[in-house]
């Protein structure tokens, strides 16, 4: 087995085949193997032992790993409830938000202060085995409309951050893994960072972990290549770890920042609802604030409740899906299911986490950062000794509570869905099928919806006129796409902006047959608006449309064959197109001051 090993690698061999380790499986065939292929699965071992990280109690690399995995293992095979003796209620610290009303208006305008000085983290990390899609999720287009991907959307938020603070750059962490490192930093050369700073983004790089094929915690070779471990990603917990050995979290508080925003890949609503959140976090004092939706009972997402052992100190923390009618019932209540007001009594995690730096990197540094992990296997026999497919450890990012002092107050900021919460995650066949039992459908489609939705809710909020078009359906999906409304974060990065720009009002009319896009310091006056209107203007440029009828023929969207050649995989896996002829497609780049009237006309001022 040793044969053509170096010393250092016949040592890790032996050691893999210990009893501590209990690897010996893997050597079978080792005999007649070719060196060179032996240490191709060396090398990987070593890599990540390398990189798992301590745990609390000092052991780290795949010692640690597999340590835990047996116990964790053990503790499902034996079915046992991790909550035994907990009682359950709703947090009392939060806010359950109506966007628009005063309240709003006033924590938005508080949190709208406090963007200059937060630092925003997006968990990148995850495969999109579920939506179908080959590519990383953030290189998908949030909409079809622009076109821009959510990486851009969101990078261009940072940017118009920046513009209205005169330049102080906010820094934007992406964790990636083993899946998407590549890709996505490949996306960000392509399109130049999408105007930050390169200095302004950290990547970091979550290790994969072996995945486990018993309760013996055995790692599992690949079956295209037997010198090849199969790995998974450990899950978005990873993130605290990465950000605490990084080094950056002191930077970040020498910087005067105050405040990390976590957020997920593809949830692009959420930046609507952030700034409100960071107002109520520094209102209530929050440590952890988690944003929420009014959470139908049964949905695939999590619940924020307060969790009180039988002893000692509760806590409030997201209940995964899968966990919480189990922990409901087994608490003698009855079940996931909704109250009076026809939603679950505990406000539905979108994990979007709004934390205090300050407490935060304490935290970390007293646990040393390593997150509590969970398994999850899926059995194929009574006796749950057999798995139906390898499974891994995993932690969650929701799960910091568990790291966070017992006198840091950990609450929630509740809103409306149609304004926080478009995540896409489901393939098709997913997405129909959740549609048909009434829920969101979450397909790349649906989340395109949810935009153009929102951005016409907001309009109207502001006074606007914005029919609603008919419904359209593709590929079995009926989906709301009319019209479609594009409003980038440079164009309006709160609500409250939004209704600064939109300073006619009733004046300001949009046809069911329309289509909107603005990018920039583009104020709306006087609009009229049956057909397709595309505004971009280049930093330094400010655009008034003023006294403006425009008509013409619009934008229709059209049937596409997913995977159809010509078309990136990203908009054709949504059944549709937007068929982009004619129109008024206004782009200034030159900085001054402009005015649009007249059915498109474009005057220096
Ligand atoms: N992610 C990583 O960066 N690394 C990993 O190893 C794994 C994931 P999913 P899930 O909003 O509806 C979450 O898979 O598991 C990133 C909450 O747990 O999309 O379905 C990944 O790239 C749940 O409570 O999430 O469920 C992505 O950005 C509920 O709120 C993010 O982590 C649900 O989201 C989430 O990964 C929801």
């Amino acid at each position: 087995v040793l044969s053509g090993l170096t010393a250092e690698e016949a040592r890790l061999v032996c050691w893999l085949a210990s009893e501590e380790m209990g690897q010996a499986h893997l050597f079978a065939g080792w005999s007649a193997a070719a060196p060179d292929d032996k240490r191709r699965l060396l090398r990987q071992v070593a890599e990540m032992d390398a990189r798992y990280p301590e745990d609390a109690a000092g052991a780290r690399g795949l010692a640690a790993y597999v340590s835990h995995a047996r116990t964790l293992l053990a503790e499902s095979a034996a079915d046992l409830n991790p909550f035994d003796g907990y009682t359950v209620s709703v947090p009392r610290d939060g806010e359950r938000m109506e966007v628009g009303t005063a309240s709003f208006r006033a924590d938005e305008a508080r949190g709208g202060a406090m963007l200059k000085d937060t630092v925003f983290v997006l968990v990148a990390g995850g495969l999109g085995e579920r939506l179908g899609f080959d590519g990383i999720k953030v290189a998908l287009p949030a909409e079809t409309l622009s076109g821009a991907t959510f990486l851009e959307i969101y990078c261009t938020a940072l940017r118009a951050i920046e513009e209205r603070e005169g330049g102080r750059k906010a820094p934007l962490v992406i964790m990636t893994s083993e899946d998407t490192h590549a890709l996505t930093e490949a996306l960000l050369l392509e399109h130049g960072y999408y105007g930050l700073q390169p200095s302004q983004v950290h990547l970091l790089r979550q290790a994969n972990v072996p995945a486990l094929g018993s309760n013996a915690a055995a790692f599992v070779a690949s079956e295209e290549d037997p010198f090849t471990l199969l790995t998974k990603p450990h899950g978005h917990g990873d993130v605290h770890t990465l950000l605490h050995g990084s080094g950056l979290l002191p930077a970040f508080a020498a910087e005067g920042r105050s405040h990390v925003v976590f957020f997920q890949d593809t949830n692009v609503l959420a930046f609507k609802a952030i700034p409100a959140a960071l107002g109520v976090s520094e209102r209530l004092g929050l440590a952890m604030n988690s944003l929420a939706v009014p959470r139908a009972a049964g949905e695939a997402a999590g619940a924020i409740c307060r969790l009180q052992p039988p002893a000692g100190d509760g806590l409030v923390m997201n209940v995964e899906y899968n966990q919480l009618d189990a922990l409901l019932r087994s608490t003698g209540g009855a079940g996931d299911e909704a109250d009076g007001s026809g939603y679950s009594p505990y406000p539905g995690n979108v994990n979007t986490l709004v934390v205090a730096l300050g407490p935060y990197a304490d935290a970390l540094a007293a646990s040393g950062g390593a997150m509590p992990e969970f398994v999850n296997p899926k059995y194929a026999d009574a006796s749950r000794s057999v798995f139906k497919k390898p499974t891994r450890l995993e932690c969650m990012m929701q799960e910091l509570p568990k790291l966070l002092p017992a006198h840091a107050t950990v609450g929630f900021t509740q809103f409306e869905r149609w304004f926080s919460f478009s995540p896409v995650k489901n393939a098709i066949g997913d997405a129909v099928a959740q549609a048909a039992k009434g829920n969101y459908a979450a397909s790349p489609g649906a989340g395109e919806a949810a935009v153009y939705e929102a951005n016409a809710a907001l309009l109207r909020l502001a006074g606007a006129t914005v029919e609603a078009g008919a419904p359209s359906s593709f590929l079995g999906l009926t989906l709301g796409l009319s019209p479609p409304i594009s409003l980038s974060p440079r164009f309006a990065l709160t609500t409250d902006e939004l209704m600064r720009r939109v300073s006619g009002g009733a004046a300001v009319r949009i046809s069911a047959a329309s289509a909107l896009e603005l990018d920039g310091d583009i104020e709306l006056s006087s609009l009229d608006l049956d057909g397709a209107l595309s505004i971009r203007a280049s930093p330094g440029v400010s655009v008034v449309v003023r006294g403006a009828t425009v008509r013409n023929a619009g934008w229709c969207w059209e049937s596409v064959e997913p995977g159809a050649a010509g078309m990136p995989a990203g908009v054709s896996i949504r059944g549709y197109a937007l068929r982009k002829e004619g129109g008024v497609q206004i782009e200034l780049q030159e900085p001054g001051r402009y005015e649009v009237s007249g059915g498109g006309v474009v005057t220096r001022l």
